[in-house]
């Protein structure tokens, strides 16, 4: 590339460079970091290297912010929720990061001075992807509401070297390429080895009398880990706070008397190391399914721990008691993957600060708050007694002695109900015995919350009904959001305009204000913008899919996406049953009135899921006969957008029409994608499922496409004796796509491919795609009718911006904030770092 001529004319200023906002001096900063941090001058550096010099120049401005909120929250000892969670899927930084400063247009003119382009820069930046899925997004949504409401917080999770898979796709099948997004080193993160801890794994325990003739446990352990933390900065929207997540990463101790060494085993004692390295190697890539595995149970142990100690050194520096705890910090638990929190807190507690069992559980169950995420069985974690009695011995006992104590009140309360009993234990004793993670974690926390209302509701009715009759109190419902400074602002700035243009700025951090929209839905200039928007943004898109998949996308056509984990739960092959039918529809019937489709998916499935590995290859099985077939030209396309990932994400939703949220009703928690769709003027075709419920109430009814069963009614069906052959026999539609999957239509002849997919949907079909398949293809032809009317759609598609207010992940934050974690905002005043020494 062409270096720019004027990169040469730096002098430092070292204060004002690395905290000032004038186009100057953003300019000689990042020239400064090119030469001093990266060691390059322009003729040598590559893109990357301009992307790291940027990086560093914006971290320098939070790094003032982040500096005088710590100092604020240790002066005030202010009360700090800590969000504990197995996934933080953050996504790309540079461009969020300059958002919530407010220098998005300044930094993009500064680069573009010095012949750079922002966009080709952002590109540069691997994307830390540590988190899965929905609830992996949904904790760094809330960091970043908490970080813009001023909460106090700080999140813990792993380090993880390896975060989720990159996902190709080769014959049309999902290839799995390991994600090593620290190779050329991570500006956004700052190494704390002064605040490393040890964990304990392994070995057994000893009970002893202390001093003062007390019972104690010694735990004796075979293994011991450090637990080093890495800081990122959280940066709220247009605050001074900025908050810290706090990652571990697991390193061998610099020694230990294993009886290796003392064997004089040097090699052996390296392994052991480099085994205890493995640790936080890599992110589980399992959305909604538990695997059980030994390492899976030392990750969750490992970051709960360093965490709780963590937490316990800062109450300490603050001077205050264990006694204060509670008062200092609430813990919330993103779903059971933190909830041996229970045992560590208590085990720290009592062993290693010699408090009394009710004294230490006390202060537990005033700390922790559980969320829960799913109904799936397949996702609710439970480790084999034995396997988490050799890994964690003295959290095992700490179990046994709860569950003692929890089963002596359920008995008091109800008497002679031994199902009851058996049906609440922490323990699983139907046949091997388990260990139940949700059940530790409604015992162990103040609060329980399911994230939709309809959700909550099944909880309650359902997979928790014991725990809820015996605490009523403690059960509430807060519905998920999602940030409109990244899926907004950051991600769509064509939309952002509009509305600034519309209704001013000040919708960003007060989403409701979206409802002054309404007034514009029907004026015809203002429909006619907006349209051009959403056009605009389908041709970008329509461009990166001829880039990616070599197609030739007409962007008129109606943009039909479903991007999301691949699940049989979430049906994507539903979505495929209806693109076959309009496929024969028209090979029957050429001159059919349907609009074109440009049918988009993305995501990925977990490795070891061969059934959602199958479901891509047949969404690229279909895309391949329908693509190649002339007749289909300009009417359908088909498009498997490999990689689904943040950075991909922000491109899809803005050129969205049509959002597909078709899970079975009662399986989908809450959905995100969901809200991230409508806020980009996506109109949602879907189940009365999780959050769909609440977005079609706050859009309304005529502004969303129902179909399907209803929960109650998906219950019924199972009940009376569901047998999807009835359906096949009885459609005639539905039995020619299936049976066109079958004889290898999509499969190049071959008929062997999918016939464990299609066998499931005849004999099983635990997800009813054939019960709903007649009400799905109906609705879809209602959609596109819709779609051929622009003012009508259009109108739609306004509505749905304006009326999606309730799903900020503000909204959110504020309703825990209220109900669960009871913590003030905290303003930051922005304090000169150079005078915080005393
Ligand atoms: C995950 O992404 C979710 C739930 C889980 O238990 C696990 Br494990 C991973 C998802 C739900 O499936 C979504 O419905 C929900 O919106 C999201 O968590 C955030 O709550």
């Amino acid at each position: 590339m062409q270096p720019a001529a004027n990169l040469n004319h730096a002098a430092v200023q070292v204060e004002d460079d690395r905290t000032g906002l004038t186009p100057e001096t953003l300019k000689r900063a990042f020239l400064d970091n090119l030469f001093y941090i990266q060691g390059k001058f322009p003729r040598l550096a590559t893109q990357h290297d301009y992307y790291m010099a940027l990086a560093y120049t914006v971290r320098d401005r939070l790094l003032q912010r982040w500096i005088s909120t710590a100092a604020a929250y240790t002066e005030q000892g202010s009360r700090t929720v800590a969000y504990l969670s197995a996934e933080f899927l953050m996504g790309p930084q540079l461009g969020h990061n300059l958002v919530n400063l407010g220098i998005y247009d300044i930094v993009q003119q500064a680069v573009a001075d010095l012949g750079l382009n922002l966009d080709e820069l952002m590109e540069q930046e691997a994307e830390p992807g540590l988190g899965n899925g929905g609830l992996g997004r949904l904790a760094a949504c809330y960091l970043d509401s908490m970080a813009t409401l001023e909460v106090p917080s700080l999140g813990y999770g792993i380090r993880y070297e390896f975060g989720i898979f990159r996902q190709d796709i080769r014959n049309g099948q999902q290839v799995e390429v390991t994600d090593k997004w620290l190779r050329l080193g991570n500006p956004w993160e700052l190494p704390r080895p002064e605040w490393a801890v040890d964990v304990k794994l392994g070995g057994h325990t000893e009970a002893y009398t202390d001093r003062s003739g007390r019972y104690r446990v010694r735990w004796i352990p075979y293994q011991v880990i450090k637990g080093v933390p890495y800081d990122m900065p959280i940066a709220g929207y247009r605050t001074n706070t900025c908050n810290t997540l706090r990652l571990w990463s697991a390193q061998a101790p610099e020694a230990f008397d294993f009886e290796i060494f003392n064997s004089g085993d040097y090699l052996g004692a390296v392994q052991d190391k480099l085994s205890s390295e493995n640790l936080s190697k890599v992110l589980y890539p399992n959305d909604n399914i538990s695997q059980g595995k030994r390492l899976r149970l030392a990750q969750q142990i490992f970051f709960v721990s360093c965490s709780l100690q963590d937490m316990l050194r800062i109450l300490a520096r603050q001077g205050l008691a264990l006694s204060q705890f509670s008062q200092k910090f609430v813990i919330q638990l993103n779903d059971t993957h933190p909830a041996v929190t229970v045992a560590e807190l208590m085990r720290l507690l009592m062993d290693e600060h010699g408090l009394s069992w009710d004294a230490a559980w006390d202060i537990t169950q005033r700390s922790i708050a559980y969320t829960n995420h799913t109904l799936m069985p397949e996702a609710l974690e439970k480790w084999p007694v034995d396997m988490f009695g050799q890994l964690l011995p003295r959290h095992l006992e700490i179990i046994y002695e709860i569950n003692h104590r929890f089963l002596e009140q359920v008995r008091a309360r109800f008497p002679d109900d031994s199902d009851r009993l058996r049906r609440l234990s922490l323990i699983d004793e139907s046949g091997e015995r388990y260990v139940r993670m949700a059940h530790l974690a409604c015992v162990g926390s103040f609060s329980i919350n399911g994230v939709a209302a309809l959700h909550t509701e099944l909880l309650k009715q359902d997979v928790l009904k014991d725990f809820y009759e015996l605490y009523p109190e403690k059960f509430n419902s807060k519905t998920n959001g999602v940030t409109p400074r990244r899926f907004m602002v950051l991600s769509n700035p064509r939309q952002t305009e509009m509305l600034n243009r519309t209704i001013g700025d000040t919708w960003v951090s007060r989403l409701d204000e979206l409802k002054r929209l309404e007034a514009k839905a029907e004026d015809p200039s203002f429909q006619h913008d907006w349209h051009m928007i959403k056009q605009a943004n389908k041709g970008d898109l329509a461009n990166y899919m001829a880039k990616q998949n070599g197609l030739v996308i007409n962007p008129e056509s109606l943009f039909d996406v479903q991007v999301k984990r691949i699940h049989e739960y979430k049906r994507q092959h539903l979505n495929v049953l209806h693109i076959i039918t309009l496929y024969h529809r028209l090979k029957a019937s050429p001159n059919l009135e349907v609009p074109p489709r440009t049918f988009i998916f993305g995501g990925k499935a977990a490795p070891g899921y061969h059934v959602a590995k199958l479901m891509i290859r047949l969404v690229n099985g279909v895309a391949e006969v329908i693509n190649h077939d002339p007749a289909m030209r300009d009417r359908l396309k088909v498009v498997f957008l490999r990689n689904f990932n943040v950075r991909l994400a922000q491109r899809i939703y803005p050129a969205a029409d049509l959002s597909e949220q078709i899970s079975m009703a009662g399986k989908e928690a809450s959905g995100t994608g969901n809200m991230k769709f409508a806020l980009n003027g996506a109109v949602t075709i879907g189940t009365l499922d999780g959050a769909n419920v609440e977005i079609r109430d706050e859009v309304g009814a005529e502004n969303f496409f129902l179909f399907g069963l209803t929960a109650p009614e998906v219950y019924a069906l199972k009940a009376q004796g569901y047998n999807p052959w009835d359906y096949y026999q009885g459609d005639p539609e539905l039995k020619q796509a299936l049976d066109s999957i079958l004889v290898g239509t999509f499969s190049r002849g071959d008929g062997e491919v999918f016939k464990p997919l299609i066998d499931s949907l005849l004999n099983w079909d635990p997800y009813l795609l054939l019960a709903d398949y007649q009400d799905y293809v109906a609705c879809q032809e209602r959609v596109g009718q819709a779609f051929c009317d622009r003012t009508h759609w259009t109108r739609m598609s306004i509505l749905n911006v304006a009326r999606m207010g309730l799903f900020s992940s503000d909204r959110s934050i504020q309703d825990y904030c209220r109900d669960v974690w009871r913590t003030p905002a905290v303003p930051i005043e922005l304090t000169d770092h150079a005078q915080l020494g005393e």
